[in-house]
């Protein structure tokens, strides 16, 4: 298995623009300390050797916490750099021929809208899929919203494990219970937070109680 449902658990995307005079190495440690299980890195205008230098810091801190690391959109930048995988959306590269310039080995994570997507990516060889908006959001502009009975459905319909995305905070977590995901994905929830490590810590928590996956510990206290 490339990736496991336990991994994609608390799924932090980052976004340089609420660094606020940290670095994006600074503020991804503190989330892995605070209990982000999965690490993607998201670049939207970083020049190119730019983006190289920190996918490779990102990528060792990444490895000393022992956490998968993915790049976003950027194949080529996932190979360069020996990356976990790469995740790409319905306008990037297709996860097949994603699969053909990674290897067996790498994770290849797709976001889909509909059923009719989830099971072409499946198809074509995704480990994992991230589903959304699932919440309106104001950090992606273009994000489109799927609703909580589609997100089911997809859950249903595919056997590889499904994350949702957008919108996704502490007050409204609790909503994607019974879903069928296995984990979420955030950028401001983390990302935007005063306290990341905290921030990260109270949403490993809930999405611990969200999914059922508890292990004896005690519900509702975060
Ligand atoms: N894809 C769908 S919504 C979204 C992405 C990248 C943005 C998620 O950001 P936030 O701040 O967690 O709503
Ligand atoms: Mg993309």
């Amino acid at each position: 298995m490339r990736c496991s449902k336990e991994s994609l658990l608390l799924y932090a995307v980052t976004d340089r623009r609420w660094l606020a005079g940290k670095t994006l190495y600074e503020q991804v440690e503190e989330a892995l300390k605070g209990g982000a299980t999965f690490i993607q890195l998201r670049e939207k205008n970083l020049e190119k050797k730019e983006f190289l230098k920190e996918a490779r810091e990102i990528k060792a801190l990444c490895e000393k916490y022992k956490t998968p690391f993915v790049i976003n959109d950027d194949v080529e930048i996932a190979k360069a750099i020996d990356a976990d995988g790469v995740h790409v959306g319905q306008s990037d590269m297709e996860a097949e021929d994603v699969r053909v310039i990674l290897g067996t080995e790498k994770i290849i994570g797709v976001s889909v809208q509909t059923v009719e997507q989830a099971l072409e990516a499946q198809k074509y060889g995704a480990d994992y899929l991230g589903v959304g908006s699932v919440f309106a959001t104001g950090t992606k502009e273009d994000a489109k919203e799927v609703s909580h009975e589609t997100l089911k459905e997809i859950c249903e319909a595919v056997d590889i494990p499904v994350i949702a995305i957008g919108g996704i905070n502490e007050r409204n977590v609790m909503k994607l219970k019974g879903s069928g995901i296995c984990g979420i994905a955030v950028i401001s929830a983390i990302f935007a937070q005063p306290d990341i490590k905290e921030a990260a810590r109270r949403l490993h928590r809930l999405a611990e109680e969200m999914t059922d996956r508890m292990s004896g510990k005690k519900k509702g206290t975060i």
